[in-house]
């Protein structure tokens, strides 16, 4: 046992100068634990609150008055007690009393100072003896969407790097960004080139001159390295869906027009992985996609699942997707989390585990995705803010080789 003796919740900053939550606990035999929640900017309309409606301010006024007081005297240890806490004394469905962000601070605190009391790295915490395998990153290379104004709509043009180590992934996928800023560049050679929220590269490309791009460099990085590298792409589409449309700058497609065009993108381009091609509510819109192009590429739900099991549940029953994206803060707590893992992998779907647009120093979610052998990590490539992530892994893979 190692019993909560104090803790306490401040507002720090995140990657884009917003105000987030961190959190400390102390537990009285010496263990400690911080952690900081990320902040989404293209948020699925079904992730909890992350905050109150009265903002960051109301979170950590109910923390000090009620949270902090009710979890002193708690064992760290006891994961599922302490998320049971958190959940009862919200009362509501989606957090929207204490705000999803403070859960999920508290939580993965608490698992940290768990991990601390142990003596084990967090991943060990959480995946124990079964810690296998490592995630294969997959790195935002050209962005836009809600990430960056100006920039293509699709929201993230990505590349997945199967590397013989997870470290040369990392590292490919960084050459691969450098090497496309320098296309981009000699491409507009008067304008500035600028980098989006997850430090991806922004120009003034339609989506397909993006892909072809990217496509073009990979090319150059398969032949130079020998590693499989295929592009991917985060479409969120929610958030160009309006009044039942799909609305690029250059057209307007309705649902079956859009699968239309991302198996033609899928099929001209070698795209291994599309996350959120339709709208988040279009259950019916991804069995579909799922059954024409599911055999040879993921198809991701990230707004459609929202890292929710009853999401995912109506997902399996109507064959929607064959992969979910898991981010913490989107269910809350660190238990809420676990469950779907567990049915994402009871049920066949991929795992890949990702960041917000809005990051932190905070490691622990390359600890996360270790912990549950995630096969995917999606956590940018590059960014103080995404390499402290890419840095734990290689951390990571150097403590599970000796
Ligand atoms: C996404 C994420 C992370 P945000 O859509 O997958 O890339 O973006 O955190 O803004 O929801
Ligand atoms: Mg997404």
């Amino acid at each position: 046992m190692s019993i909560i003796e104090d803790l306490n919740a401040r507002k720090v900053l995140d990657s884009r100068g917003n105000q987030t939550v961190e959190v400390d606990i102390y537990t009285s035999s010496g263990a400690y634990g911080r952690a900081i929640a990320p902040a989404g900017a293209s948020k699925g309309s079904h992730e909890v609150k992350d905050y109150p409606i009265k903002g960051i301010d109301e979170s950590i006024r109910i923390f000090k008055e009620k949270i902090g007081p009710e979890l002193i005297g708690m064992d760290v240890l006891d994961q599922k007690r302490i998320d049971k806490v958190l959940h009862e004394i919200d009362g509501t469905e989606n957090f929207s009393l204490i705000g999803g962000n403070l859960a999920i601070a508290i939580s993965i605190a608490a698992a940290k100072a768990g991990a601390d009391y142990l003596g084990l790295p967090l991943y060990r915490y959480i995946g124990g003896i079964n810690t296998l395998s490592l995630p294969v990153p997959v790195a935002n290379i050209i962005g836009g969407g809600k990430h960056a104004i100006n920039g293509t709509t699709i929201q993230e043009f990505l590349v997945i790097t199967y590397a013989d180590k997870l470290r040369n992934a990392v590292f490919t996928n960084s050459e691969i960004h450098k090497a496309v800023g320098k296309k981009l560049k000699d491409k507009f050679p008067n304008i500035s080139i600028g980098l989006g929220d997850e430090k991806a590269w922004v120009a003034s490309l339609s989506d397909e001159e993006a892909l072809k791009i990217l496509y073009s460099v990979i090319e150059e990085f398969r032949s130079k390295t020998g590693f499989k590298i295929y592009p991917a792409m985060d479409f969120a589409a929610s958030s160009f869906f309006i009044n039942g449309k799909y609305k690029y700058k250059d057209k307007e497609l309705n649902t079956d027009e859009q699968i239309e065009f991302v198996e033609k993108l899928v099929d001209e381009y070698d795209v291994k992985y599309v996350e959120d091609p339709l709208d988040e509510n279009d259950f019916d819109g991804f069995a579909k996609i799922t059954s024409k192009i599911g055999d040879k590429c993921l198809i991701v739900g990230d707004d459609l699942f929202v890292t929710n099991k009853e999401r995912l549940k109506i997902g399996i029953d109507s064959g929607a997707g064959n992969a979910i994206l898991l981010k913490p803060n989107q269910i809350g707590t660190l238990s809420d989390f676990l469950e779907t893992v567990k049915l994402a992998k009871e049920s066949g779907y991929s795992t890949v585990v990702s960041h917000r647009s809005g990051e932190t120093e905070d490691s622990a979610l390359a600890d996360i995705a270790v912990g549950i052998n995630g096969e995917y990590i999606k956590t940018g490539t590059i960014g103080g803010e995404r390499t402290s992530k890419l840095n734990q892994l290689i951390r990571i893979e150097e403590d599970l080789e000796e």
